[in-house]
């Protein structure tokens, strides 16, 4: 389903607010019935994890509810009426009083329900949500519950970052016509100065369709009639990174020759290439700087909030990042938008995290059992990453900032079954999107001479952490181990290289005068170690460090209150690396 808006013909309310909140408790069964028992209530969006001090809360497994009224406004009458959720983490059920209206997997990705039949316009109706925060290895990313010798259960999972769950995301109502724009496809192509717009449009119902794109100044530049054709931008003003230009088009449902349906969507003509080893937007080599980052912040958890969104893209603007990636899941739809009209470049990752048993078994020193198996990344799991491939692709597909899919981060690649597992998956991809490239963030494990997946795509990332996790406090051996390892890549596979994490656990205001871990010296150290390396390979196309900001993190003893990578604290204060990285990044803006 298209982004909501509200046009002309399309109604839109917010149910973003306090709601009603309790866990799911045997003495209470199908709690969607009636009023939820008890005084809780959670702010949404919001994870819930954090907004209680009952450890019973936060430490809960399953199933909890959100509950509100909705009154749906009288002039919606005639009109199809569709309950919107950006998101439900992980699992999410919708109930219109007692009926069931949806059911959704997959807590980065939205979903909606039509609801027409079920509320009356004019009047008042209960609004449960059912949010389970359950992982398992079917799920994406997978998990799993254990039950500990206590008998207590608990969630564990292979990726660090802390499981909130909730409506971290806003909640809407909706109302659409029955003649209406179901969904756009836009694809721009550049012939010298004139930009080509290429779109296709769904209808619902039966009707025509006509478009117009007007620019930034509201002048009308195209036009055409039919649900697919290709505009033509005579001296077009192209979208770049670090200078967005947004087309807007509008796209109208006729039927019997009256307006049906408005629809408007931002386009940023410009194109994305890799050509050789060179990473090409608008026929230009770009070179990423930036970060991975997370949606994290204190008390919200995983809440989307507009005020950190302004304020996490001023500090990347400040420090000179030029792009992010969306590690390690589907950001709010709001941050592409802003991407988008600020000339952040995205790359877009799915939440396949922790399809990796090694890593785990990599800090206990045990044995791990294989990844690809029955028991863990099996045919399910692989149908389950399919299915949030296509929702991640049908959502984000026509955002200009972003320039590349990353299918997952830090799989098993250097296990041979790896290849079937993922294989399906990257010619999915491609299908539902020609234009964009693909990469995967390979962790350390895999090397050039194990994986098993780098000739599947476009862009070789890799993460890695030499100097924290591998020779913790020597540099110059890391020095050395990067610059090899880095080189075989480039010899071997001839493609652009990219480092999508590196850098070294902080704690903000620790200091010393030798190079000791932790320190805000140490980071520093670490990535000017990094950035020499870099510029010594003529195949690299871009660095973005982890973290931008310190998150939080399951419990773990080699974790202190969360990931200290940051480059900026969870309250987002620079710590002393982020004014080298500003001097480098302002240097070498969006090109090497
Ligand atoms: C990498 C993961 C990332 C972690 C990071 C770390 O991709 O999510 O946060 O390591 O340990 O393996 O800091």
């Amino acid at each position: 389903m298209l982004k909501p808006q509200s046009t002309a013909t399309r109604g839109l309310i917010n149910l973003d607010g306090l709601w009603r909140f309790a866990l799911d408790a045997a003495d209470n069964p199908q709690p969607w019935t009636r009023r939820l028992p008890g005084r809780l209530e959670a702010a949404v969006p919001a994870s819930y994890n954090d907004l209680f001090t009952d450890a019973a809360i936060r430490d809960h497994i399953g199933w909890v509810w959100y509950q509100r009224e909705v009154e749906v406004p009288l002039g919606w009458a005639g009109e199809r009426i569709v309950v919107r959720l950006d998101s439900a983490t992980h699992e999410g059920r919708v109930y219109v009083g007692d009926a069931l209206v949806a059911e959704h997997v997959g807590g980065y990705t939205p979903f909606a329900a039509d609801i027409t039949e079920h509320v009356t316009p004019g009047e008042r109706f209960r609004l449960t949500v059912g949010v389970s925060n359950v992982l398992t290895n079917e799920t994406i990313p997978p998990g799993k519950v254990a039950v500990g010798m206590s008998g207590k259960e608990s969630l564990t999972y292979l990726h660090d970052f802390y499981n909130y769950a909730g409506l971290a995301r806003s909640v809407w109502l909706c109302s659409v016509p029955e003649v209406s724009v179901d969904d756009v496809t836009i694809v721009t192509r550049v012939d010298g100065g004139t930009g080509l717009v290429d779109y296709s449009v769904d209808l619902t119902g039966e009707g025509e369709v006509s478009v117009v794109l007007r620019d930034e100044e509201g002048e009308v530049v195209a036009s055409a009639e039919g649900a697919s054709g290709t505009l033509t931008v005579d001296a077009v003003h192209l979208w770049q990174p670090g200078a967005a230009y947004l087309y807007e088009l509008e796209i109208e449902a006729l039927a019997d020759g009256d307006t049906r349906d408005i629809y408007r969507l931002p386009v940023g003509v410009r194109t994305v290439e890799v050509k050789g080893a060179e990473f090409l937007i608008n026929g230009e080599p770009f070179y990423f700087t930036g970060f991975g980052k997370h949606e994290d912040t204190a008390v919200r958890g995983k809440g989307h909030d507009d005020a950190y969104l302004v304020h996490d893209f001023q500090l990347m603007e400040w420090i000179g990042a030029n792009s992010f990636r969306t590690s390690h899941y589907p950001y709010a739809e709001e941050v592409y938008e802003f991407a988008d009209r600020h000339g952040i470049v995205v790359i877009d990752e799915t939440a396949a995290v922790g399809l990796n048993n090694e890593v785990a078994a990599g800090l206990t020193g045990q044995q791990a059992p294989p990844t690809f198996s029955d028991e863990a990344c099996n045919d399910a799991s692989q149908a389950a990453l399919a299915q949030h491939v296509r929702e991640l692709i049908a959502r984000d597909k026509n955002h200009p900032s972003v320039v590349m899919w990353c299918l997952t981060n830090e799989t098993a690649s250097n296990d041979p079954a790896s290849r079937a597992y993922f294989e399906p998956i990257v010619e999915l991809a491609r299908e539902l999107d020609p234009t964009r490239p693909l990469t995967y963030a390979a962790v350390m494990f895999a090397n050039p001479d194990n994986d098993n997946l780098a000739d599947l795509f476009d862009v070789i990332c890799l993460n890695r952490y030499y100097g924290w996790y591998v020779t913790p406090g020597d540099l110059g051996t890391a020095e050395n181990f990067l610059e090899r390892e880095l080189r075989m890549w480039a010899d071997k596979y001839g493609k652009p290289l990219m480092m999508t994490e590196y850098g070294a656990d902080t704690m903000s205001g620790m200091h010393s005068v030798w190079d000791q871990p932790w320190t805000e010296e140490y980071q520093d150290d670490l990535l000017a170690t990094y950035h020499r390396v870099f510029d010594r390979i003529p195949e690299f196309v871009g660095e973005q460090v982890w973290n931008f900001a310190d998150f939080q993190t399951s419990i773990g003893i080699h974790r202190v209150d969360g990931n200290k990578k940051g480059v900026f604290t969870r309250d987002r204060r620079p710590k002393s690396v982020a004014r080298t990285l500003r001097k480098r990044w302002s240097e070498i803006g969006t090109t090497k």
